[in-house]
């Protein structure tokens, strides 16, 4: 593909264009908003003829195709990437220049498309980043979610959700496709005719699709994240309109569209569960028929399928997407039972994001029966040949009245794969022990990576600069590359350099924390930062407790020689999950007392910030000195902000869960503060009824930041506010934060050494650098296709 080359001109006049015809606006009234919807037109334009190439390609060469289906695609911003991605940073800047507009402006007006909870989602779109840079065809599957990831506010410090309204103003980026639209059903009967069986179903909706184009790197490759939106069969009901009943005339068009409202609703009552797992079924279904439809196009012997088509399950949410092809293949297309399976097993793979048992899918079969009857049947007669094949076992994926996802998946797919090395070897342990001592083979590691483009090149441009004028730019699309820093990072000018953009980020971040939360944070102090999920396996209560003691022990001594900290939190909690909510709520209240204490402000700052999201996230870990990556062994199944930090110069305090095993091997004992038990220890030390009470009876330190806790010094208007977190850490304490505590305080105490060491510090964070590479998800993509998927890059 032979990039054009473009002068400022005629990307101004592009521009002028777009602003014209498109927004309908002169550049004279038109808002940043005008500029930006006028911008990102602009550039899809460039990226489309990419796309349509890497399409016109992937059918002339008719390898395998990847399908990634995953419920939550957390993509961010998007006008930046698609930018930097096609190399037009400096034309860009120039041609809004000319307008009297500024870049920065235009893009921090976007809003994020927030279509994931967590790591899971975030995890999905690297991936879709890293397919498109490697040029292995594929495409992303997933809902077209009119409410993404609720927003989050504070109210007396705690935290309040409301409605993500990302789709209230149109989305440049995705392109309608009415022609796209497949028939779906729920409930109904199972019929028998003619010796075939047949689902007739009673409800009816449509699946439309919505298509964005995803870029790699310098636009050599572009695939396609299509999502689905729901629509009515049927949307206006004209009899009941005239009948003067209106609202029950657009019924059918309101009640099909929730099912693409709102990511993940709440599930604790009937009428959610079953909208999620209509949800499940609806992205699967529709999914499954346009990869049919697809190959049909190519392809007359459907028994090729495996042949051209993998598709992933990222995680159990499309999980039932077996059983529908099952169902189509035998049912519709008159395969046999065998034949079909055989052919379904050939295609379909899945990836485990944790082991926790709650958060492992499992439907009540009447539930599950009433939405989905035939799959019902189909499931059974998975287990049965299953069965068949392995008499002595008897796990199934349907048995205690439930219809377990997990085993489900493990059992029609090929590979399964686990998201690090220790929580692959956990899998094979606990969760999938039997399954795993049948399947010996299926079980396969690949930890997961990040995109170096987003999580370094673009959110650090300082530091992009300084390794691209080091070692050139080979790096951003073989990250590995950032061993060659090693000998630079023993040269005091570099360092220099090396610690000038640390500094320039802190910066940056402080005067963005002055702007949006009027709170002044100190630049000189060691930026210490836990972002992700709020979840007690995540600890940040761990966290917060270590800051309350250490304050304390600062007022024993205000002048004492301390190592000044700023400890910066965000992240979500589950809207119904109270006890995540009152962990937000206690870490606002100490906030609010430490932050005004004149004794010790100097040297602790505490602040929560609201509404994380991947822009936060693009702000905070450039800035970062510290990263706190605290879970409790074993139960993390890899982390990915881990990565981020590392590879943007932060050293990491943190226990052996997840990728934090691989890192420290990497980065070097020396350059990670480590502790904590191991996930085996963790696992002993729960058998012991007390563990929590020895732990505060050893720790003077960790029974007064308990008891402060108790006598409400942070809560004096309501002290008994948190001693239900109190007595749970002495009672119960499930996460070990109390077992942990003493040697997560010797490292935090090291951690304070180490940083008044300056030039020392420097070194070790610059390390962490150079030998972080290996977590790109350039790398771990390509393991899926090697190991997993056996597709081929169609980049020359
Ligand atoms: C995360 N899972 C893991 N789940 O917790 C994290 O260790 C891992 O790095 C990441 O996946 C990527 O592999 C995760 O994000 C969810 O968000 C679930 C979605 C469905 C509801 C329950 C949470």
């Amino acid at each position: 593909m032979a990039r054009k080359v473009r002068t400022s001109s005629e990307f101004r006049d592009a521009l002028l264009k777009h602003l014209t015809y498109t927004m309908g606006k002169d550049p004279e009234h038109a808002q940043f908003f005008d500029w930006r919807m006028a911008l990102s037109h602009a550039i899809r334009d460039r990226m489309v003829d990419h796309w349509v190439d890497s399409t016109r390609k992937t059918y002339e060469q008719d390898g395998k195709r990847v399908y990634y289906l995953s419920m939550e695609f957390l993509i961010g911003r998007l006008l930046e990437d698609g930018i930097v991605n096609l190399e037009m940073v400096e034309e860009v800047e120039d041609a809004l220049d000319h307008f009297g507009m500024d870049m920065r402006t235009i893009l921090n007006d976007e809003p994020d498309a927030a279509l994931g909870n967590g790591g899971l989602g975030r995890l999905a779109a690297c991936f879709l980043d890293s397919l498109s840079t490697i040029g292995c065809p594929a495409m992303g599957y997933g809902i077209r979610y009119e409410n993404g990831l609720f927003k989050q506010s504070f109210v007396d410090g705690r935290q309040v959700e409301s409605p993500e309204t990302w789709l209230q103003e149109p989305h440049p980026w995705e392109f309608e496709r009415p022609e796209v639209r497949f028939t779906l059903g729920f409930g109904g009967d199972v019929i028998y005719e003619n010796g075939k069986t047949l689902w007739r179903p009673a409800e009816l909706i449509q699946a439309e699709a919505f298509d964005t184009p995803i870029i790699g790197w310098k636009g050599k490759w572009a695939n396609t994240l299509r999502l689905w939106a729901g629509r009515a069969v049927d949307p206006f009901d004209l009899g009941l309109f005239n009948a003067g009943d209106f609202a029950a005339a657009a019924e059918h068009e309101a009640l099909a569209r929730t099912i693409s409202r709102v990511l993940y609703p709440e599930d604790s009552n009937e009428a959610g569960k079953e909208l999620r797992l209509k949800q499940e079924f609806f992205f699967s279904a529709a999914s499954i028929r346009d990869i049919l439809r697809r190959f049909d196009s190519q392809h007359d012997d459907i028994r090729l399928l495996p042949k051209k088509v993998a598709i992933q399950l990222n995680d159990t949410h499309p999980a039932i997407a077996g059983p529908e092809l099952l169902r189509i293949l035998h049912d519709e297309r008159g395969l046999s039972f065998e034949d079909a399976l055989e052919i379904v097993h050939g295609c379909m793979n899945y990836t485990n994001h944790t082991l926790l048992p709650e958060a492992l899918e499992r439907w009540d079969e009447r539930l599950f029966g009433r939405l989905l009857p035939r799959h019902l049947q189909i499931i059974d007669r998975i287990d049965d040949a299953h069965f068949k094949a392995h008499p002595q076992r008897t796990l199934s994926a349907r048995s205690d009245g439930q219809v377990k996802m997990g085993e489900l998946s493990f059992i029609v797919a090929n590979r399964v794969n686990g998201v690090s090395a220790l929580h692959t070897d956990l899998m094979k342990q606990t969760v999938f022990k039997e399954l795993h001592a049948l399947h010996p083979d299926r079980i396969v590691n690949e930890t997961n990576g990040v995109t170096p483009r987003r999580w370094l090149h673009n959110c650090n441009p300082g530091l992009s600069r300084l390794i691209t004028d080091t070692i050139g730019d080979g790096w951003v699309d073989d990250l590995e590359q950032l061993e060659k820093l090693e000998p630079s990072i023993r040269d005091k000018v570099w360092i220099e350099r090396f610690e000038g953009v640390k500094a320039a980020n802190k910066q940056a971040l402080v005067s963005y924390v002055a702007q949006t939360h009027g709170v002044k944070l100190n630049p000189a102090a060691m930026f210490d930062i836990q972002i992700k999920r709020m979840h007690e396996y995540k600890r940040q209560h761990l966290n917060i407790l270590e800051a309350i003691a250490h304050w304390q022990e600062i007022k024993d001594n205000p002048n004492g020689d301390w190592t000044p900290r700023v400890k910066i939190f965000a992240g979500k909690a589950a809207q119904g999950y109270h006890f995540a909510k009152d962990i937000i709520r206690l870490i606002n209240d100490v906030a609010k007392l430490v932050n005004a204490d004149h004794a010790t402000r100097d040297y602790l700052q505490v602040i929560f910030l609201p509404n994380y999201n991947v822009t936060l996230a693009e702000r905070l870990i450039p800035a970062a000195d510290l990263s706190e990556q605290i879970s409790t062994a074993g139960k993390e199944a890899s982390g990915t902000g881990n990565m981020k930090f590392a590879l943007n110069g932060a050293l990491t305090v943190g226990t052996l869960d997840g990728a934090n095993v691989e890192i420290r091997e990497r980065v070097g004992d020396d350059n990670f503060f480590l502790f904590g038990m191991l996930a085996d220890e963790v696992m002993q030390r729960r058998m012991m009824h007390d563990h929590a009470q020895q732990a505060i009876a050893a720790d003077p330190r960790l029974a007064r930041a308990l008891n402060a806790l108790r006598d409400g010094t942070f809560s004096p208007e309501d002290p008994g506010r948190y001693t239900h977190i109190a007595d749970n850490l002495t009672w119960s304490d499930y996460f070990l934060v109390c077992s942990d505590f003493t040697d997560y305080w010797r490292a935090q105490r090291e951690v304070d050494a180490a940083y008044r060491n300056p030039d020392k510090w420097a070194e070790m964070a610059a390390l962490n650098v150079a030998r972080s590479g290996w977590f790109s998800s350039d790398r771990t993509i390509r393991g899926y296709m090697c190991d997993i998927w056996g597709a081929e890059s169609l980049l020359a």
